[in-house]
């Protein structure tokens, strides 16, 4: 029998995965009204990793025999003052999953569910990476500052990533 209190943790953490996949798509859409594509991108790729972290917790409630329970998900903020600002909030975003998704492995090791503690070890690294990835993207746009050429520049380096890492549709 799939613990409860282990089952409820993972169904929230659904949630914040997807609720990370819409906070980066409205990203994106708002690097897309910038002209900055290659920003837009980057986020749209984050945007679809959240994606498959949330199917992958999805995919093991089941396997545990689990029930899957979506929650609603909040309108995401969809203007920023600055390119900063977003990665900002997305460094916030990711610090904050980081600190979730640690409380699930404190849980798991609490109720002697190793099988899920173990299962969320891949989650404690992919966290090591993702907040490794925003705070590299932020030192760079603190570089910059108002310096729109370097802008443009650090944007067409982030397009070419994009084509790299996966080939986007668009
Ligand atoms: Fe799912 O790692 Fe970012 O939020």
């Amino acid at each position: 029998m799939f613990n409860k209190n282990i089952e409820t943790a993972l169904n929230q953490q659904v949630n914040m995965e997807l609720q990370a996949y819409y906070t980066y798509l409205a990203a994106s859409a708002h690097f897309e009204e910038l002209g900055l594509k290659g920003f837009a991108q980057w986020m749209h790729h984050h945007a679809e990793e959240e994606m498959t972290h949330a199917m992958k917790i999805y995919h093991f409630i089941h396997s545990r025999r689990g029930h899957v329970e979506l929650f609603a998900l909040n309108a995401p903020r969809q203007d920023w003052s600055s390119p900063q600002a977003v990665i900002e909030d997305a460094l916030h975003h990711e610090q904050k999953v980081t600190a979730s998704i640690d409380e699930i492995v404190k849980l798991a090791r609490a109720e002697g569910d190793y099988a899920t503690d173990s299962f969320m070890q891949w989650f404690v690294d992919e966290q090591v990476e993702e907040e490794e990835v925003v705070d590299d993207l932020l030192q760079k746009l603190s570089f910059i500052e108002d310096f729109k050429p370097g802008l443009y520049l650090l944007d067409r380096e982030l397009a070419a990533e994009a084509v790299e890492v996966t080939p986007v549709e668009q």
